[in-house]
């Protein structure tokens, strides 16, 4: 396949100012007439062919200025078109008319059918499977859409922009006009036709317009929408508030649909989302789905500033928008939330997704140089890396500082297709500092690994840090470069306060952030009498590894005191994580397990500790997964050696603490109504966690059988089902769950989901057979993405003794299904292979049989560009 490389960005030739569209809709037969206003682009006195994009494309007629275009002046394929001469005239007008089957796109990219709707998916180059154009984001166009559909078929006509004409045509047929008065890159078009219900709102900005919000679904899930709509109102608000962003159309809606290859979209005053992130109720939905559909209808309302307003002149830069608007939602949500359980939360997924991307063979810069398929680049490097990124740059600025970078960032390049090196320029001109060294963050890949040793010296009171950063090789970057970090710290006292110094040397210190700029810093601070325990990385406040030659007594004693909650937490985390590999190490050797009763004591004092939020003990007591315990050993794995020190230290954590752990649970049962707020979605959360450690004491399957049928809510349900499913598998108690669960929810296409993902997460050798067996269930749909990953993405991700299973049963059928997927869509599939990306890090035996896998696939007849460029860059 071609390489696209970020040095070859060159503006195009010709720009389309204006655009019109009108569709005629029907499932197999859609005509899409597009007629471009053409323009040379300034300056320009050559004519050179103009040469537009498509994807499959059957092309019905061209014209320019208003005369059919003779054969021989263009030439077709149906991924091309090329007009050889143009007009030599400033402006020329291009009509276009190709017909397309929405009722046959299963790869869900430009105009499809979910559920006898039309919809459509552009980004990242799906409007060229519409109509032919300059189909790449630094041409912005101001969009008409016209759409004729049968009135029967589609009440509902939508479209970006704001509506302008609707009205009735022969034979039952009938119009709809939209105008999008905001010039837009194509990857921001959206139409949406088909019969839906309708949630109808609305919002007064900040200066006083009145903004119509909808919200589709299907017929009779309207109450389903409501918590989606109350965020909604809420983001629009707080980014008022927060960044001085109102919103600038008359109406803003979002259709619901059910086959969609990813989240959500932000397209411009009309996102399309996955339903999964827009319906909910306490029956259905668990409060971390809660949580995700706050998070991401906030993220794709905030695309409006950043992305849409401010678009990205290639896609190398979509971090751009990508990894800012994580960072605003991120941000969102610590508003509505607790700041610091956010702050965890997002850390461990950044380190469950991120780092084994840095660490492994698709890792590549936060602005990546070169791609082949830009899809396979929507990754946790782009989008939680670049929000880490962007934090930093606040981290270093100061919040003042910041928010008036991004003032002048809004300011400077409204209506623009931007860069990265736009974007770190407003900050330079606001705080007058050079972010050159600090822009490694973006080009260059990999995690930065700090090394620290602490030394006192009583008698010359001086506390010294002896730092060292280095930065591992990456794919075709053997050479790395020393980075800016910015390390927030504290010097903990014996009383748990942070004690201050007089003065520092070896390092620049601003604020209680220590900033590294070379490899080596020797740091001493003075005037310190008592030898204090060193809190680093506060809040997280760079995205490295962090290993610190610490004592236990101090990694005790901070995890009991650090007044900063993140490293609080991080402290217990770190003890829990090095006590689970070296139960790893052991198990694997086939010693018998031992743990310190200090770290089972001090479980016992974070779970009972009233002065901590529930979500916060929640987090702290939530073991390490397979998956963290596998990444943080780095070599050698053997799942189900993790998998047994993993549970023995779950079920000693729970008889050392077992007459405290059953009493908080039972004081944490809750009577009253339920409520969605992160108060009370701690208290169950703290609840179900001390189910899971209960349920390995005696009794544990029909105390979970218990908290199964007396739940009032999906989160409890959910948590007892996984606690059967998953430690009680063979028992009758387990049986009877699944079974009742699956009666009561047959019908329910999401909640089923969890049905397969609590399933296919189950640990052990059965697993396989098992999901093997719910392939072929009712409620399973290979052409259904969401059935895909809950079934087939969970099993290859979060199971791993299934999915690594030692003779390669796991990996057989994981490949089988990949190609099956792959025929229909090679997205979703490309996405699936990434699961295979650690497996270096694997025992020999498990190693062999996982690059088999990779090269069966690499050997598949017809392979796509996306499952190709995945699986040879995990192989290389
Ligand atoms: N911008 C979309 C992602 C599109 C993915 C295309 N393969 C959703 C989001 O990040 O908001
Ligand atoms: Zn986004």
């Amino acid at each position: 396949g071609q390489v696209f490389r970020l040095e070859d960005y060159r503006p195009s030739d010709y720009l389309i100012p204006l655009t019109g569209l009108t569709f005629r809709l029907s499932p197999d037969g859609t005509s899409v007439v597009s007629e471009l206003t053409v323009e040379r682009r300034s300056g320009s006195t050559e004519n050179p062919p103009l040469v537009l994009d498509g994807d499959g494309l059957v092309l019905k007629r061209v014209e320019i200025d208003g005369t059919s275009l003779d054969p021989a002046a263009y030439e077709s394929t149906p991924d091309r078109l090329t007009i050889k001469t143009p007009p030599a005239t400033q402006q020329f007008r291009v009509l276009i008319e190709t017909e397309i089957a929405p009722s046959k796109n299963q790869a869900l990219m430009g105009l499809y059918r979910s559920n006898n709707v039309y919809c459509t998916q552009c980004e990242a180059e799906g409007f060229r499977r519409i109509t032919y154009f300059l189909d790449r984001p630094d041409i912005l166009s101001v969009y008409t859409v016209r759409i004729e559909a049968r009135r029967d078929e589609a009440p509902l006509l939508l479209a970006n922009g704001n509506p302008v004409e609707r009205g009735d045509l022969a034979d039952g047929w009938h119009y709809a006009i939209w105008h999008d008065p905001f010039p837009k890159p194509s990857y921001l078009f959206a139409l949406v036709a088909g019969d839906l219900g309708r949630v109808a709102d609305s919002f007064v900005t900040v200066s006083g317009r009145e903004v119509e919000l909808g919200i589709y679904v299907e017929h009779g899930k309207e109450r389903l929408a409501a918590y989606a709509m109350d965020a909604l109102k809420r983001s629009m608000r707080w980014d008022e508030e927060v960044f001085g962003r109102e919103y600038d159309l008359d109406v803003f809606n979002i259709v619901a649909v059910s086959d969609f290859n990813m989240g959500a979209m932000e397209n411009k005053g009309l996102n399309i989302f996955n339903d999964k992130y827009v319906l909910a109720d306490e029956e259905t939905a668990t409060d971390t789905d809660f949580a995700n559909i706050e998070a991401i209808i906030a993220h794709e309302y905030f695309h409006n500033w950043t992305g849409n307003r401010i678009t990205c002149r290639d896609w190398f830069q979509l971090c751009l928008k990508e990894g800012l608007t994580v960072f605003r939602d991120h941000e969102f949500s610590a508003d509505q939330r607790s700041r610091s359980v956010k702050r965890i939360a997002e850390v461990r997924t950044l380190r469950a997704h991120q780092f084994p991307e840095d660490q492994g063979p698709l890792a590549h810069p936060v602005r990546p140089r070169r791609y082949r398929e830009i899809n396979n680049f929507y990754t946790a490097t782009v989008y939680e890396k670049g929000s880490e990124v962007v934090r930093m740059i606040r981290t270093i600025l100061g919040k003042a500082t910041f928010r008036k970078g991004m003032d002048l960032y809004f300011e400077r390049h409204d209506g623009e297709a931007a860069t990265i090196e736009d974007f770190l320029k407003v900050f330079e001109d606001v705080s007058g500092r050079d972010l050159s060294q600090f822009a490694l963050w973006y080009h260059q890949a990999g995690t930065p690994n700090v090394t620290v040793a602490a030394s006192h010296d009583a008698s010359s009171q001086q506390f010294t840090l002896e730092i060292e950063q280095s930065v591992p090789p990456t794919p075709s970057e053997s050479r790395k470069r020393v980075m800016h970090i910015p390390l927030a710290f504290g010097l903990v006292g014996p009383d748990g306060k942070d004690i201050a110094y007089d003065s520092v040397e070896g390092a620049t210190v601003e604020d209680d952030v220590l900033h590294l700029h070379k490899r080596r810093h020797t740091v001493r601070f003075s005037g310190v009498k008592e030898r204090p325990a060193i809190s680093l990385n506060r809040g997280f406040s760079a995205p490295i590894t962090l290993s610190i030659e610490q004592s236990a007594q101090d990694q005790y004693f901070l995890a009991r005191h650090d007044s900063d909650a993140f490293s609080r937490w991080q402290a217990f985390n770190t003890l829990l994580t090095e006590t689970l590999i070296s139960a790893f190490r052991q198990s694997r050797g086939g010693k018998p397990i031992e743990f310190s009763t200090d770290l089972l004591e001090l479980a016992g004092t974070i779970a009972a500790d009233e002065t901590l939020e529930h979500a916060f003990r929640a987090l702290a007591l939530t073991l390490p997964s397979e998956a963290d315990i596998a990444r943080e050993a780095a070599s050698n794995i053997d799942p189900d050696a993790i998998l047994a020190g993993r549970e023995a230290l779950m079920a000693a954590i729970a008889q050392a603490n077992a007459d405290l752990f059953t009493k908080l649970y039972h004081d944490l049962s809750s009577d009253g109504a339920f409520s969605p707020d992160a108060a009370s979605a701690g208290r169950r959360a703290l609840r179900n966690v001390l189910l899971d450690y209960l349920s390995t004491l005696p009794n544990g399957a029909a105390l979970a059988a218990t908290h199964f049928a007396e739940a009032t809510n999906m989160t409890d349900r959910a948590a007892a089902l996984t606690v059967l499913a998953h430690r009680h598998i063979d028992t009758p108690e387990a049986k009877e769950a699944l079974t009742g669960f699956e009666a009561r929810y047959r019908s329910d296409a999401l909640v089923m989901d969890k049905w397969f993902q609590i399933q296919a997460s189950a640990p052990g050798a059965g697993t396989v057979d098992r999901v093997k067996k719910l392939t072929t269930h009712p409620a399973f749909a290979l052409a259904n993405p969401n059935r895909v990953r809950s079934l087939i993405g969970t099993f290859a991700t979060l199971n791993q003794t299934g999915f690594h299973r030692a003779d390669g049963a796991g990996y057989e059928f994981f490949v089988e299904t990949v190609l099956s997927v792959e025929k229909r869509n090679p997205q979703v599939a490309a996405r699936l292979a990434t699961a295979l990306r650690s497996w270096r890090s694997l025992e020999p035996r498990r190693q062999a049989k996982a690059r088999e896998a990779l090269v069966t696939i690499s050997r598949a007849e017809n392979l796509s560009a996306d499952l190709r460029d995945i699986v040879e860059r995990t192989l290389a």
